[in-house]
């Protein structure tokens, strides 16, 4: 393909006569086009990947580099020029999720595709995404984040069928967006979505009617969940997805030749979370209506689906009540029933129960009808077997597996990253990009000085590079040669965020006293919190506060420095984590299920600063406990403090000096007098009498392993030494691996 040619028959103008716009328009085409003339693998079985979001991300650049054109182009855009890099910015992000498990779901499907196996995504085109955070007041305001333009990377298709919902039908539609794999392999993202919805509902906020189902079904990922318009329009919401997926996936199994009682041969179904668990009785519902009898269907159907826990927090385990689904899918109630029917006729156990106490347990018609149950990370499996889903774990030990999260290197490091990834491919040649594992040959340079310094330049200049984004987007002035601590995840109590703002406060008035940091320090904060997660949004009003009071304080501004991006998302991320220098991983220990944020910063060269949690743990034996910071109470131990029940916040308060003066700042004069008084209350209140996810035990030796990360990063080289490690075992994180595990466990695709 000649480029310049391409290019310009779709621009109908030379490239240099073109707006930015106009050229990201053409190239979006051109490699819709590209597209197009892939491969998709077509094996006789199908895997279909069901999830509620998939934080995909921009597109752009990721879709070049696995098509082999990103150099390409960008030297030809600067022989015009014009720059690459301009484009990128014009690109909308989707935000077709909210964290984790959306943005696993997307690096799962950039594996998929490019290990050439023959499964797509099926989820929900939200027009307005999640939400789009804004700062005011030191308040996280929420608005609506429209991302589809005229020209998207959407593609209408023919695909359209039938849902009904007790009372009314609507008309689905179906628009793919084309996942491109490294190479030569593509799979499909299968959005649905019905023409009528209606846009001209949504205002300058995130409220909206939430009566009229036909009008504003797909606007928003996850409505308000906190008044029972907004619940009920999410079990609409995803009894729409899986009865499309359901529909599509036997559509597609008897085209390649499936009489329906071989359906097992043919298709895959992975429950991601129970969001889609309704996916379950909707399949054996339409196998009935094909002619198959219930006993069967439901024998078929078990052999088809498999379950993924994503997290063991009881408000995430869905529990719908029983007139939620007979108001939205009458039609699912009695095969719900029956389905619970038959286990209270073979289980004694009445934990194990499908229909409790009015409410139907999503997660437990998946262990129970599904053949597979994974959890993410090693501990969080462990965690499911002994303890949260102990009583499955003994009907059904042959359906526990755990399969660790991963990330795609792909946009993880090549894409985000193009010096670390240049430095590596020029160390080791190339074959780390398809195999990860060989990042191990980096092992070879621990003891080049010359290599360790050249590490330390790319991460140099990757600071430098987001010290003048952070200028351009929020105005702040941040000191580049200072430590890059870093805190990226949605905001949620068991992640405390709270604990790393608390330490924050108690460096503040170190400083103040006249401790000074021998190293300047850049915490960085980026989160949003659910609309109706109160907590969430006082601990980021707390962040916003003393970002204020810190930065504007010219005897602390010098050594210390906190910058909350706005509106966190997958762009952001990408910015960020090339140029950290510690990754807080702080979670409370068993809360976290993995985390993939951490996956992410250790291949890019930061140091790790966590508990013992999730994915953490499998770090750490990796790069050995010299290599790591971890900190705080293990999980055995929190999970026998809930146990009994008898945890006191407030001792801990009482006992601590460090502890009781950083939590009475809070609600000081100098926070008070920039931040409002309800929120800080209330945070303040919270903390000292309750702390759900015991920050104050974790308090003392998180404070002091700090520390020693801040001591320990005075020495270069050694530091240099301990990033080059993390890289280099870093290749078990792929989603590669991942899909690979996935496939040879559960999905069985040829
Ligand atoms: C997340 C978990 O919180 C993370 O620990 C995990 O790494 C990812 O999923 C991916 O497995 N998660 C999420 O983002 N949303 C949920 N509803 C449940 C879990």
């Amino acid at each position: 393909m000649n480029l310049k040619i391409e290019l310009e028959k779709k621009l109908q103008n030379p490239i240099a006569d073109s707006s930015n716009e106009e050229l990201y328009v053409a190239l979006l085409q051109l490699i819709k086009d590209q597209g197009k003339k892939k491969v998709t693998e077509k094996g006789k079985k199908k895997l279909y990947y069901i999830s509620a979001e998939f934080l995909i991300g921009k597109l752009l650049s990721n879709n070049l580099i696995n098509l082999g054109i990103y150099e390409e182009v960008k030297q030809l855009l600067e022989k015009e020029g014009k720059s690459l890099e301009v484009l990128e910015e014009i690109e909308p992000e989707p935000s077709l999720g909210n964290g984790g498990l959306g943005r696993l779901a997307a690096c799962f499907l950039d594996s998929i595709a490019t290990l050439g196996l023959h499964g797509d995504g099926v989820g929900l085109n939200y027009h307005y995404g999640l939400f789009k955070q804004l700062f005011e007041n030191n308040l996280q305001k929420e608005t609506p984040n429209p991302w589809m333009t005229e020209d998207s990377w959407l593609i209408k298709t023919d695909v359209t069928y039938p849902i009904d919902f007790g009372g009314f039908r609507v008309q689905s539609r179906l628009y793919d967006i084309d996942v491109l794999g490294y190479e030569n392999r593509t799979t499909k993202l299968h959005l649905f979505d019905i023409e009528t919805v209606d846009d001209g509902i949504v205002g300058e906020t995130i409220d909206f009617d939430k009566e009229d189902i036909r009008k504003n079904l797909t606007l928003f990922l996850y409505p308000d969940d906190s008044d029972e318009k907004g619940r009920l329009l999410r079990v609409y919401q995803q009894y729409f997805m899986v009865s499309n997926a359901a529909r599509l996936l036997l559509d597609e199994s008897v085209e390649r030749g499936s009489n329906l009682h071989d359906l097992a041969d043919y298709a895959v179904v992975q429950i991601n979370d129970t969001h889609p668990s309704m996916v379950i009785p909707e399949l054996i519902r339409l196998l009935q209506e094909r002619g198959i009898l219930m006993e069967e269907a439901i024998d078929i159907v078990s052999k088809v689906c498999a379950y993924t826990n994503h997290t063991i927090l009881s408000e995430a385990l869905e529990k719908w009540p029983i007139n939620y689904l007979e108001k939205v899918v009458p039609q699912l109630m009695p095969i719900i029933r029956e389905l619970d029917n038959r286990i209270r006729l073979k289980v004694s156990d009445e934990s194990t129960y499908i229909i409790k106490d009015g409410l139907v347990h999503m997660a437990h018609m998946d262990i129970h009808y599904g053949f597979s149950v994974n959890g993410v990370a090693y501990l969080h499996t462990e965690i499911l077997k002994n303890t949260e889903l102990h009583n499955f774990y003994k009907l059904y030990p042959e359906k526990f597996n755990n399969k660790t999260n991963g990330i795609t290197f792909r946009r993880w490091l090549i894409s985000c990253n193009p010096k670390l990834a240049a430095l590596i491919t020029k160390l080791i040649g190339e074959g780390w990009k398809k195999d990860a594992e060989e990042l191990q040959k980096l092992g070879q340079y621990i003891e080049n000085e010359e290599v360790l310094k050249q590490l330390l330049e790319v991460k140099q200049e990757n600071k430098s590079a987001l010290v003048e984004y952070i200028r351009k987007t929020q105005g702040q002035e941040i000191h580049p040669d200072s430590i890059f601590d870093i805190q990226i995840k949605r905001l949620h109590e068991y992640k405390r965020q709270q604990m790393n703002i608390l330490f924050v406060i108690n460096k503040y008035l170190e400083i103040k006293e006249g401790k000074i940091p021998e190293t300047p320090i850049t915490v960085f904060f980026g989160a949003k919190a659910a609309p109706a997660y109160i907590i969430a949004k006082d601990i980021i009003h707390l962040i916003l506060c003393v970002q204020e009071i810190v930065n504007n304080d010219p005897q602390v501004n010098p050594y210390l420095h906190v910058v909350m991006v706005e509106n966190y998302n997958v762009t952001l991320a990408e910015k960020l984590i090339p140029a950290c220098d510690i990754s807080e991983q702080i979670s409370l220990a068993s809360k976290e299920a993995s985390g993939t944020g951490n996956m992410k910063f250790m291949l890019n060269g930061a140091l790790t600063l966590g508990t013992m949690d999730g994915a953490n743990l499998e770090i750490e034996e990796l790069v050995g406990s010299d290599n790591i910071y971890t900190f705080g109470e293990s999980s055995d131990v929190v999970i026998e403090r809930y146990a009994k029940g008898d945890y006191s916040s407030r001792s801990y308060y009482e006992k601590n000096p460090a502890i009781k003066r950083a939590v009475d700042f809070i609600v000081s004069e100098t926070v008070m007098k920039v931040g409002n008084k309800e929120n800080l209350l209330r945070l303040y209140q919270e903390l000292l009498n309750k702390d759900w996810f015991m920050t104050f035990p974790d308090f003392e030796s998180y404070k002091k392993t700090r520390e020693k990360a801040y001591e320990d990063y005075k020495d270069r080289m050694n530091w240099a030494k301990k990033t080059l490690i993390n890289i280099s075992k870093a290749g078990f994180f792929s989603s590669d691996r991942t899909i690979a595990q996935y496939n040879k466990d559960i999905w069985k695709l040829q």
